[in-house]
């Protein structure tokens, strides 16, 4: 049986750029899962709506729909003990999972305010209406709005990502002597943004941006070959 992802697509099919739906494609990769990444828009609820959820990523796995990025993540490890480990044992996912809540609650919200008014430009018709309609009344103003102070964020951005910083100085990867899930976690905002926007949110100077480009790099260029904005 064929392991499907929907995930979330732009007005140009191959363009992918859900954070989410990313670190699941990294993790499929991780695991060696072969699988089709089907498109998917926000308005195509109904493609989704048996999995019980109405976002992406959805994973469909031996008659199975799973929803929720790390538990999709969680799934792939319990599931495909014998492929390379995403989490290294337990410690190791209760530590992914921290990375998890950091990168959603504190990295994503800061990208999303810098690149949210990039995004309805390269949606479908109907997509971009919706997600106009409900971004303007999660963020309470208009999507121009929210962005336009980019400039002078993206420096307080640059500063808070500091402790990953501190890591990768010491060490190639988050997960430790391999790539593993706390990395594909951490890059899944910030190969969004680059896949969305031009606005350019690391500096070439940064161990941030050399361990991005490796993980852009890994699987033979995986997410290095996706269609982006900001190609660096
Ligand atoms: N916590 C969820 C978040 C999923 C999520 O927010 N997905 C977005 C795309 S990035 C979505 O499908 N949104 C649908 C909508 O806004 O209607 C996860 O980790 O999977």
């Amino acid at each position: 049986m064929t392991v499907i992802l929907h995930d979330l697509c732009g007005a140009d099919p191959a363009l992918r750029f859900s954070p989410y739906c990313w670190r699941v494609r990294l993790a499929l990769a991780h695991k060696g899962v072969a699988h089709e990444a089907r498109p998917w828009r926000f308005t195509d609820k109904a493609a989704i709506a048996d999995a019980g959820t109405d976002k992406v990523p959805v994973l469909r796995d031996g008659g199975r729909a799973l929803h929720e990025s790390w538990r999709i993540l969680e799934h792939l490890e319990d599931t495909r003990p014998e492929a390379p480990t995403l989490f290294g044992g337990e410690g190791g996912r209760a530590l992914a999972r921290f990375v998890n809540a950091w990168s959603d609650a504190v990295t994503a919200p800061a990208i999303a305010a810098m690149v949210v008014s990039d995004i309805p430009a390269l949606l479908a018709p109907d997509d971009a209406a919706y997600f106009v309609r409900t971004r303007e009344a999660r963020f309470g103003r208009p999507l121009a709005e929210v962005t336009a102070g980019r400039e002078g964020a993206v420096e307080a951005f640059r500063r808070d990502l500091h402790p990953l910083r501190m890591i990768l100085r010491e060490r190639p990867w988050l997960s430790g002597p391999a790539a593993g899930a706390a990395d594909y976690i951490a890059f899944g905002p910030l190969q969004w943004a680059r896949c969305v926007s031009a606005f350019p949110l690391l500096t070439p100077d940064d161990p941030v941006h050399a361990w991005r480009g490796r993980l852009l790099d890994a699987f033979d260029g995986l997410a290095r070959r996706a269609p982006a904005r900001d190609p660096t």
